[in-house]
């Protein structure tokens, strides 16, 4: 019998389509954004080389003005919708028009410190990472607030958690064009978002395609606009990444740049703590109202070193209450919640790419119990159950997609 190992590095070597990967051949056939960022992190573990492709291949479909892409269609395939012609996007190759959470510095970093010999891959690569940011600075924080603005629920990553729910409810489906979901082609329906939701992604993305993928017209006028708190946590830590970076490369104009978005992001990042929930929650920046949802998200400001000393305290209690609650740490959403659903995606399923940030961020911040329950966990689960999309947290079965290419990565990099 083949080793987990060995059966994670046979995963990688399998969805690699010649210099970038699918996160699963028959779901995902195409590369994904942050997908590609964390299964760099797998192939350094054994080609060093190709680890660096994946990013640079990723940022390859990057559009002029610095976005980049939450999909990349480098070949087309029926097997999944919304396809590039539902789309209408890209420059050179055909995207999607929206993006994903900006977690490529913080991993680049990361194949830096493993392997300093590359100093013209990271030279090459840091001007691209730079312009993306600054692209997130202009289009997903218009406000200035030092948050990120989320234009779709796939922009999060965490398409279906229930933190979209109230804010999405204001998105007109009534025109949306009939469509075909291919998903469920693939994959049991009780484990996926429902046909309402698919209905309001699908409205944004033909509203995203009515501006020409206009990204100052979709921040002034898109129907969905909030304020994510998985993505503004990844993104604080994405630029204390990429200020290190510049560091590294001795770029004191970029540096400076980037120190001043950290000091506003770490003056702004207050916003997304709601008191009754004693926790962080996504926010509508229509509204202004709270999610107050307790989400897997939630606990990424350890990763991000956004917290305080009683703010770490209440994440920490509701880590040891969740932690009793179920088998498994983190589940996408609060067990307790009346919509937890340990199938149900990102309703409830753990992940191994968030346990990843948040078992790292806790130990980084001193809580080395936690974070070494966290990859212990994801440990357990990989070992009983092997490479899915994600597993139930409460007994650890899996959920969504099998020979999936970013908890190969994640067991080889972290978790084994
Ligand atoms: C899931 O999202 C895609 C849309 O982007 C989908 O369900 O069709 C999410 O889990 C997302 O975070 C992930 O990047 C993607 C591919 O693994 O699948």
């Amino acid at each position: 019998m083949r080793s987990r190992d060995e059966e994670a590095r046979a995963i990688l070597r399998g969805n690699d389509r010649g210099g970038y990967s699918v996160p699963n051949g028959r779901v995902y056939p195409f590369q994904w954004n942050w997908d590609s960022a964390f299964v760099a992190l797998g192939f350094a573990t054994f080609d060093g080389n190709r680890a660096w492709q994946e990013i640079e291949t990723l940022f390859a479909a990057q559009w002029a003005d610095g976005f980049v892409p939450h999909i990349v269609f480098w070949q087309d395939d029926a097997g999944y919708f919304p396809g590039p012609d539902r789309w209408q996007a890209g420059e050179g190759v055909r995207t999607s028009g929206i993006t994903q959470p900006p977690v490529a510095a913080s991993i680049v970093r990361t194949l830096w410190d493993g392997d300093p010999g590359v100093r013209p891959r990271l030279a090459a690569l840091f001007p691209k990472l730079l312009a993306w940011h600054r692209w997130f600075w202009r289009y997903r924080d218009f406000e200035g607030r030092g948050v990120v603005v989320a234009m779709h629920p796939w922009e999060t990553g965490r398409d279906n958690s229930p933190e979209w729910d109230v804010p999405g409810a204001a998105i007109d489906t009534a025109g949306v064009a009939p469509y075909v979901r291919r998903d469920l082609g693939h994959l049991d329906a009780a484990m996926r978002p429902t046909g309402a939701e698919y209905d309001r992604y699908v409205a944004l993305v033909d509203f995203g395609r009515s501006t020409g993928w206009d990204h100052a017209r979709i921040a002034a006028e898109n129907p969905f606009r909030v304020a994510d708190v998985g993505m503004s946590m990844i993104f604080l830590r994405a630029n204390r990444d990429l200020l290190a970076l510049a560091q590294v490369l001795s770029d004191d104009a970029a540096a400076d740049e980037i120190a001043g978005h950290i000091a506003r992001a770490e003056q702004g990042i207050g916003w997304l703590w709601d008191d009754a929930a004693r926790s962080w929650c996504s926010r509508d920046t229509i509204t202004g109202r709270s999610s107050g949802f307790v989400t897997s998200a939630s606990f990424l400001s350890f990763w991000a070193g956004a917290g305080d000393g009683p703010r770490d305290e209440a994440m920490l209690a509701h880590l040891d209450r969740i932690g009793m609650r179920v088998g498994y740490l983190m589940p996408s959403l609060d067990p307790d919640d009346p919509g937890f659903q340990m199938l149900r995606y990102w309703r409830g399923p753990v992940w191994a790419v968030v346990n990843y940030m948040i078992g790292r961020g806790l130990k980084e911040a001193g809580h080395v119990a936690a974070g070494e329950r966290i990859r212990a966990d994801t440990n357990g689960l990989i070992a009983r159950s092997g490479f899915y999309e994600a597993f139930d947290p409460t007994g650890g079965a899996p959920t969504g997609g099998d020979t999936f290419s970013w908890t190969a990565a994640i067991w080889l990099a972290w978790a084994r």
